[in-house]
């Protein structure tokens, strides 16, 4: 196969002819700001102006050259990984498709209307903003008031259009590889690679869909030179099998699936699959309490430990590899061993899942669904059904990958009934996420757990918040504003969000700020604070834990002081409970823009004060304490005098695989450090279990003056 590549130096036209040059894969933002033709979007209040761009529509050329190679081809497709969103695709002023789906590939057979020598690609973008608000005038369909009007009509990142911690820009452009593809006589369109684990042996089996002819040859190679030759659609049991492991559990090993197609003796299409081999399940099984939600990965029961994951940047063509590759770098740094990609984003790039695997990050892969009704028509259907295909062929074979997700939070919202629905909406809640895109899996990826929604007890509106039962989206302590010591009425069974906000840094505040706008309630940090009266309750729970901050970098820093020992409030409580709860994903890892946010590493790959204090939390060996005073009950000093009560249990969770045995050594010291109390003890803590210390007195201590 011949692959010429059409990225590089396009020339960008806006409908008043307006015209720049730039590179692709690229967008409208990033033309206009490589040609200086617009200010940063992020900078101070300039999303407003940016926004205003998405009313127009823009048109992206290139010329290109063909060759008697090219053109001497079977068949020659345009191949186009990213179109962000509504376009269509001239050849030589020739229409040859048209696209509405940003999550899929999309590839158009041109080679007629090739011609020797120069050629002209032309992709006219239609704007994102004015079609929202054309279909929502024709059907309107409910969402988050986060987001603009109308935003579920379009299959585009859902956040483009806001969210309570992103802009409102809806980009337009190329946002992934665009290429021809000349096929000479074949080509492997597609190739499915499974596994069977059995009596500790592991067999693969490999299936090559091919276009026109050859033959396949495959090889699998691996750990410590390893190397064999595999039959396509055969079982073949691989000796001595090195296991791929989540972090924290073992090794990543991984394994290369090489498939050629050879006619005689020419090498007409390669295709490379790295794996892992493992088994990944989830169970869930009735016990006392409900029934268990639990990733088990080669018969190990897994604590998941990890943030939910929201698109890296809002101007696509500033997210690269090594970015995500760091960002991935600093979870590991911080002892995850999970990561949930959320459902109102996009599907990341194969580099986000490559790092995953090496990296040993179970993902959690929700479908590009939240926080919204659907407009569920014929179209729309194949629409979807067509970008599951196009994703699930993609991405499964990746040793990181858990389960798939329907969508994030609909089925909660729709048994709510938010969102003016009706009967018509859950019906099309039903068909798409327990019908359509089951059935889709159950042919692409049979071997991978499918779960309808996050949150989910396991679908059919079946109370999908139940705390017995499922995961569940904790969010009483942030949006219900109660104090730290609520996460510990519940045990829950996987926690998949639960947050809390912070600010960034100064550093990274001053980059989107002037200095007088350098204040919480100034309009620039307002635009920058997208979460409603989210400021009210940062200082609402200042208020709970600290003196009053006498400056804005003051202010800050506790801000995230305060974020860090909430989720930490969390963790080490349902860690404590290790069995009963097997997963603490917070919301959210980073940021997609500079914003006040729930992120942990903040736009510029910052690390807030909660990201140092996961590594701690999500240690493999934990100490941590449960304090019962007034302060962790959030107790006001305006109540009926009563005696003060101040008790502590200490406990060590362990999630390695070997009993830890250790000496517990506790000091209760003054605010000058001075030791008031001290002791000692043995512990041996079983392998992936807890113990625990006595429970310890303190009542006749001054809890504001002193502490453990
Ligand atoms: C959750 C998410 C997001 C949201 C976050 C913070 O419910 O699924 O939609 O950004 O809460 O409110």
């Amino acid at each position: 196969m011949i692959i010429r590549k059409l990225n590089g130096i396009w020339e960008m036209k806006d409908s008043d002819g307006m015209s720049v040059s730039g590179t692709i894969p690229g967008s409208v933002y990033s033309f206009l700001l490589n040609a200086g033709e617009m200010e940063d979007p992020y900078y101070r209040t300039n999303e407003l102006s940016a926004l205003r761009r998405m009313d127009r529509d823009y048109s992206f050329t290139r010329t290109f050259e063909a060759d008697g190679e090219l053109l001497s081809c079977a068949a020659v497709y345009l191949r186009c990984e990213g179109l962000d969103t509504l376009c269509t695709v001239y050849l030589n002023d020739i229409p040859v498709g048209e696209a509405d789906n940003f999550h899929r590939t999309y590839e158009w057979e041109v080679g007629s209307l090739l011609q020797e020598g120069e050629n002209t690609l032309r992709i006219c973008f239609r704007s994102p903003t004015r079609a929202i608000r054309e279909a929502d005038r024709a059907w309107h369909v409910g969402g988050t008031e986060d987001a603009m009007r109308g935003f579920p009509h379009l299959r585009k990142p859902h956040c483009m259009f806001g969210w309570d911690w992103g802009p409102r820009l809806p980009d337009m452009g190329i946002f992934r590889d665009i290429s021809l593809q000349g096929v000479q006589q074949g080509r492997i369109r597609d190739v499915h690679i499974r596994q069977k684990h059995r009596d500790g042996s592991v067999w693969l089996s490999v299936h090559a869909e091919m276009e026109g002819k050859g033959t396949p040859v495959i090889r699998l190679t691996g750990p410590q030179g390893f190397r064999m030759e595999l039959q396509p659609d055969t079982e073949t049991r691989i000796p001595d099998p090195q296991l791929w492991w989540p972090n924290g559990y073992g090794a990543q090993n991984l394994y290369t699936v090489e498939v050629a197609l050879r006619t005689e003796n020419t090498l007409e299409d390669m295709v490379c699959r790295r794996i892992g081999l493992r088994t990944v399940e989830v169970c869930r099984e009735k016990d006392e309490i409900g029934e268990s939600f639990a990733f088990r990965v080669n018969g190990v029961a897994i604590f998941a430990m990890g943030a939910d994951y929201i698109p890296e940047d809002n101007v696509l063509s500033r997210m690269n590899p090594a970015r995500t590759r760091k960002l991935l770098e600093d979870c590991r740094l911080a002892n995850f061993n999970c990561i949930r990609v959320w459902g109102g984003g996009m599907y990341p790039g194969d580099d986000f899942f490559d790092a995953c695997d090496e990296l040993g990050l179970l993902v959690w892969q929700d479908m590009m669904f939240a926080c919204a009704h659907y407009p569920l028509d014929d179209a729309f259907e194949e629409s979807i059904t067509r970008e599951a295909v196009d994703n699930i062929r993609r991405i499964r074979h990746h040793a990181c990958l858990g389960l798939w997700c329907g969508n994030n939070e609909m089925e909660s919202f729709e048994r709510r009934g938010d969102w003016e629905g009706g009967p018509a909406a859950r019906a099309a809640y039903i068909r798409i996420f327990e019908h359509i895109l089951p059935h889709v899996l159950r042919r692409e990826d049979p071997d991978t757990f499918y779960w309808p929604s996050s949150p989910s007890s396991g679908g059919s509106f079946d109370d999908p918040d139940d705390p017995y039962r499922g995961d569940v989206h904790y969010w009483d302590v942030w949006h219900g504003e109660k104090p730290f010591a609520d996460y510990r009425r519940h045990v829950f069974r996987f926690v998949s969000e639960f947050g809390f906000q912070s600010f960034p840094g100064i550093k990274t505040v001053s980059a989107f700020t002037e200095p007088e706008d350098r204040n919480i309630f100034s309009e620039v940090m307002e635009m920058h604070q997208r979460n409603r009266s989210a400021n009210g309750k940062i200082m609402r729970y200042l208020s709970d834990t600290y003196l009053y901050p006498q400056h804005f970098e003051v202010l800050l820093y506790a801000s995230q002081m305060l974020q860090a020992t909430a989720i930490r409030y969390g963790v080490e409580h349902w860690r404590r409970h290790r069995g009963e709860c097997m997963g603490a994903i917070y919301w959210q890892l980073s940021d997609i823009w500079p914003v006040a946010s729930w992120s942990s590493i903040d736009y510029y790959g910052r690390w807030k004060a909660l990201h140092y204090a996961a590594r701690r939390f999500f240690a493999p060996v934990m100490i941590s304490c449960e304090e019962v005073s007034d302060a962790s009950e959030g107790k006001s000093i305006v109540r009926e005098p009563e005696a003060n009560v101040s008790t502590a249990r200490l406990c060590v969770a362990n999630e390695t695989g070997e009993t830890v045995t250790g000496t517990v050594h506790w000091w209760l010291s003054d605010a000058a450090s001075r030791t008031l109390q001290e002791g000692e003890s043995v512990l041996s803590v079983p392998a992936r279990g807890t113990a625990w210390l006595p429970k310890m007195d303190f009542s006749d201590t001054d809890i504001r003056q002193n502490h453990l």
